[in-house]
This record gives C-alpha cells, structure tokens and sequence, in this order.
C-alpha cells in the first residue's frame, strides 16, 4: 500500500493498533526533550516511577526557560533537573545553551526517528522529517522509562507547496497561512505533512518555523520530507551520518488536503489576542493607518535561528531603531549567537539599538521585557494569548523577522515586501560546532540529586470516587488557554514545582475569583466552550485544579495535549453530548454524576444532574478502554501503582 510520511514512521514504531482514524495506537519513542518549566515536574514524576536510567536513544534535558533568577527558585529548579537527570542516563543542556527546540534541531534530530518533548512546540523536529510530538510531563516521564506513546491515529492532512516566496516574503508568513486557513482548532487530532515542489525551496530552519508554529493549529505535529536540504543541513552541522532520505510515496493517500501558492503569499500578522487572528499586513494598514509600535521582539523557538537573525542584521545594519521602541533579540542557540559574533552581524544589531538577551526563551514567556500599559508589541514569535506577555493590556502581534526588523525602524507595522529586497543569505556550509554546554551523564559519576527548598511533592490523585458532586465553579468560553489555565510569567514560572503557591493564580486571567471558589467550596467543576486547553503542554494546568479539588471538566471539545493531562491525573475530560446545555448551566449550581465508576467502564455516555435546576443532561467521554481503566485508578501513577 502506498504510504504518507506520516504513516511510514508510525508503522515503523507501532507497538500497538492499527494505523486507522481514531483509533488508539500506541508508539516506540526514540528521543526525549524536556525543559525546566516543565522539567522539575516531569522527573519528580520519573522518579516516582523508580526507573533507574532512560531507555531511549538520546533524552536530552534543556534549561532554557527559567532563566531571570531573581530570587533562589529557578536556579533551585536548575540544580535539582541537572543532578536528577544526569543521574538517570540524561544529558543537559546548560543555560546560556539555547532554546530547547532550535539545539535539538541543530544537535540532535534524526530524520524518521521518533521525539516526545515536555513542551508543546517539540514538532519543531518535523522540519528534519523527525515525527516530533508535544505532551504532558507524565507522558514524557513514561517514554523515558521505555513505555510507549499512545495517541489516537490522527487524520494525515497534505499540504502542498507550490512555487517560491516573493521578495521578503518569509517562512513565517507560510505558517501564518494556514493558521489562517485552518485556526487554531483546525489541527485537533491531525498531523500537517507538507509537500510540493515549494518544499525544495525551504532550508530545515525555514521548514521548522512552519512545524514549530503548527503547534498553534492543535495539531498532533507536522512533518517535512528529509531530502537534499535536510541532507545539506545535518552535514553542516558535523551530522551528515544521521541523514535518511525520506519521503511520501507517490501517489500517497491523504484524509485532507490544502495548498498554498508561496508566489501569491503576502506578509501576513496574527493580530491580539490569537495566532489564528491571521491578516495581510497590507490590509491592516489600509483599515487602520498606521500603527505605532512600542516594542518589537525577535527571537523564541520559531524564529531565532541562523538565518532569521541574519536577516534582520542586514535590514538593521548602519541604522537606528526608532526612537520610540523597545528593540529585543533573543538568539536561538550559543551557535546562533557565536557565529553572529564572529562574522560581525551581532555588532550591527547592537549599533543599532538592539537590547540583546540572552539565548533563551525570554520575552516569549514574560521572562523579562513585558512591554509597557497598552502597548503595541510586535513579535517574531509563536503565541499571543491574552496577558501572556506579562502586561494585559498590551496589543501582541506575530509576524517574521524582516517585518519586525522594518517595524522596528520605522515605528510602525511595516509590509516588508514594500520595502527594500533584503540581500540572500545562504545557509552556511558548516555551522560552527561546539557541545561544550551540553552534560554527557557518562562523564558524571555517583551523582546526588539536588533539592532545594523550592522542590515540593506535587499533588497525586486517588481512585474515582464513585460519585462525583460540587458546584460548577466557572462557564468559561471557546478556546481558553493553558495561559489562562496556569498564567505563567516571571513571578509564577519560579513555582513550577511548587503546586500550592500557584493554586491562587488558576485561571486567573478567565475568572479571577477562581481558586476562591475553589476553596470556599473544596473543589467542583469546570464548564468551557470549544478547544478547552490549547496551547502550552503544562500539566499544572490539569494539576492545579486537581490540587483545587477539580473533579471534571465539562467543555464543547478539548485540545490533545490537555485532554491527555487531565486524563493522566485523574480528572475526567466530559463533552457536553448536546452543545447547547452548556448555556444551561449558571456558575454555582450543583452538578452531580453517580455510580461514575461503572458508566465509564461499560459505556462511552454519563448522566449529569443538575440539582440546583432540576434537570439531567448527557456528556460523552469517548477514550479507549485503556484509559478509562487509567482515569478510573486515579491518573497514570495511580494506575502504575495499582497494576504492580
Ligand atoms: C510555551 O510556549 O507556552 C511553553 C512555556 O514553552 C510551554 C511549556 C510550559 O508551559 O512550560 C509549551 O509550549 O508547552
Ligand atoms: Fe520557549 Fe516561547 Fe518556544 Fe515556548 S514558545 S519553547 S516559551 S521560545
């Protein structure tokens, strides 16, 4: 049978199932990447899990995140994740190393192998040809120990390239397309393979900005083809023996299909509050003048690599940032960063005004640099929920980096492609090489783990009772975030293992009465529209409200990564059957489920009686049998524990 990509990594890892729509199959992965917002969790869990060294190829532990320490928290939290992961067969990534997904690219991807990361953008690894997948730390935590990744066999959606982008027309602008096409619902339970002769067209940086950012789409991941470029960028990393060539067969069959004309593409911005609030930039400009900016950021995950950086240095050379903005770049890796140093171009960002940080995550994360009150700030990177930035009132908006380095001189949301051509820039033939940051745990002996005061349990569930009763403690909207789930920022991100402290913050940007509620009535229930827990992996949006007493979440739909949290910590994910209960529902009534247990185990449907109003309704929970079995133990450690 003739096979997708996608279908031809699978089936080379496939533990379990068949490779048909929906169903549960279950995967061997090769790699693992964590980080340290979600790293302290995910080894807690590992070694909760008393499993002595990894079992996969290369798992790699990344400090990339955390890095404003402005108190002992975050360096706590850096100790314990090096000591802990050396000590069970992990190498680390050091801070000032880089972002998580741009080294693993550089360093660590193979093309057809298979990576679970503690982060939601890890299908970065896509633009190798990697099947590169994001998840909870549990599910991470797991795959280290050799357990294998189960997922529902996601639809394969092809998305075919045609011809070349026009003058200053980006990669980005390509992602910023299909966000556009599709929102960022429009990849839930599907992966985006990418194909077409455009393909050939795009180097492994350029073809990773479009699969990091795929992440926005709720996508499963998204893949590129290995091919000559793939080829030509491993070897100029000193990596050529990891290159496979790999491909869709011809002729392939696809669930859904798109395609782009990379000619007729325009430089495009997702405008606040949404990655999918996708328009031309032109168009903005004709609706709405000109639009002044206070901060332009370059750099994140998506679009910090050599290339990028590059780029922006030609446009910013011998000139000056606008007066009236806030110019920052954050270098993808040390190898970004040297490189720029050594050739001169990091000497014509810093003439030009640049406030350089260092290669981390940084603004993207509201480490550091939230822009001021209602302020217009334009970003190279991913996302751009509300708050996120670390000042609510603040207008974010996405676009690539030769629109950000254009805006930054002119002072307002500049259309590149009407400026000047920026001048080619190749890829090198050979990036420059040096490790030196990166712990080999062979080289580290009797290891003690390290656990400082700001290394506290988190919170484990018990068995499902068999009755479930509380009030509704908040009717949430469509597309709530684990931004707002679990805000994160340079004040919360240092209490990443501390669940108490930042049970106060739980969903505070939806509801800020939340955790009061919460408390006052010792738990309950939680009702949303669509899309329920898009975005970042963090599982202290699942864990917090279990650490609250959250026993269910009722909502429309769910996002992948969140609906599996919940499930790996014991807290049912319930689709309303009928849509429109949920405008039945008022935030205090009392909700009750009985004789929960058996339901579950024997039928995909539960019963909900509303007591306050006198009425029932139907929710559906369709997971496998598998994990019913799982959230009925009380989560995956519960049900580890239980089978024994
Ligand atoms: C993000 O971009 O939101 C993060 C921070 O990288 C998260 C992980 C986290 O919340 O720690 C992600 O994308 O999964
Ligand atoms: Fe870091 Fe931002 Fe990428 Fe998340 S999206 S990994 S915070 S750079």
């Amino acid at each position: 049978m003739k096979q997708n990509l996608t279908q031809k990594i699978l089936s080379q890892h496939l533990v379990s199932g068949e490779l048909t729509c929906g169903s549960e199959i279950s995967i061997r992965i090769d790699q693992t990447l964590t980080q340290d917002s979600t790293g302290t969790m995910a080894y807690l869990q590992f070694e909760a899990m008393g499993i002595d060294t990894v079992k996969t190829k290369k798992s790699v532990a990344y400090i990339d995140h955390n890095t404003l320490q402005s108190g002992f928290e975050n360096a706590d939290d850096h100790a314990y994740i090096q000591s802990v992961a050396l000590k069970h067969g992990i190498s680390v990534s050091k801070p000032g190393n880089g972002i998580c997904h741009q080294i693993h690219l550089e360093r660590f991807g193979v093309p057809g192998q298979t990576l679970l990361g503690s982060d939601s953008h890890t299908p970065t690894g896509g633009g190798l040809g990697m099947l590169a997948i994001g998840a909870g730390g549990l599910d991470v935590a797991v795959a280290m120990g050799g357990g294998a990744l189960y997922l529902s066999m996601p639809k394969v959606v092809k998305c075919e390239l045609k011809g070349k982008l026009s003058k200053n027309v980006s990669a980005k602008d390509i992602i910023l397309e299909v966000l556009r096409r599709l929102s960022v619902k429009g990849g839930v339970g599907k992966v985006i393979e990418y194909t077409g002769e455009g393909v050939q067209t795009l180097s492994v940086p350029e073809r990773a900005t479009i699969t990091n950012m795929g992440a926005e789409l709720g996508a499963t991941t998204s893949l590129f083809p290995s091919d000559k470029n793939t080829q030509a960028f491993l070897q100029a990393q000193g990596r050529g023996g990891d290159y496979v060539p790999l491909a869709a067969d011809e002729g392939a069959e696809y669930d859904e299909s798109l395609s782009i004309d990379l000619s007729a593409l325009r430089p495009l911005a997702a405008c606040p509050h949404s990655p999918d609030n996708v328009h031309s930039i032109q168009a903005l400009i004709r609706d709405k003048g000109k639009i002044k900016v206070d901060q332009v950021c370059v750099g994140s995950c998506t679009n910090a690599s050599y290339l990028d950086l590059m780029r922006v240095a030609a446009v910013l050379k011998g000139k000056t940032v606008h007066p009236d903005v806030s110019f920052t770049v954050s270098p993808g890796s040390k190898q970004v960063f040297t490189m720029m140093a050594q050739n001169g171009s990091l000497a014509d960002l810093i003439d030009a005004g640049a406030r350089i940080l260092e290669c981390a995550c940084g603004p993207c994360i509201g480490m550091g640099q939230s822009p001021k009150t209602g302020a217009v700030s334009v970003r190279t990177f991913n996302r751009n929920f509300y708050a996120r930035s670390g000042t609510a009132s603040a207008d974010v908006y996405l676009v690539s980096p030769e629109t950000a380095a254009f805006t930054a001189l002119n002072g307002y949301l500049t259309d590149p492609a009407q400026e000047k051509e920026i001048p080619i820039i190749t890829p090198p033939a050979r990036f420059l090489v040096n490790d030196n940051l990166i712990l080999n745990p062979a080289d580290f002996k009797n290891i003690q783990v390290i656990r400082g005061p700001n290394i506290k349990p988190f919170p484990k569930n018990t068995a499902l009772s068999d009755t479930l009763s509380g009030k509704l403690l908040t009717l949430l909207e469509d597309n709530i975030t684990t931004d707002h789930i679990m805000p994160s920022d340079s004040k919360l991100l240092p209490y990443r293992s501390n669940i108490p402290h930042l049970a106060d913050y739980c969903l505070r940007p939806a509801d800020p009465d939340f955790a009061q509620k919460a408390k006052t009535h010792g738990g309950g229930f939680i009702a949303a529209g669509t899309n329920y827990g898009q975005g970042s992996s963090r599982e202290h949006a699942a864990l917090v409200p279990l650490y609250l007493g959250v026993k269910a979440v009722i909502a429309k739909s769910f996002a992948r990564i969140h609906k599996d949290n919940l499930i790996n910590n014991g807290i049912l994910p319930l689709t309303f059957a009928n849509a429109d209960d949920y405008a039945k529902l008022s935030v205090l009534d009392e909700l009750q489920l009985s004789g929960v247990r058996a339901q579950i185990l024997k039928g995909d449907t539960l019963t909900i009686v509303n007591k306050t109003k006198n009425y029932t309704f139907t929710v559906t929970l369709e997971i496998s049998k598998r994990l019913k079995q799982v959230v009925v133990d009380g989560g995956v450690l519960a049900h580890i524990g239980a089978r024994k």
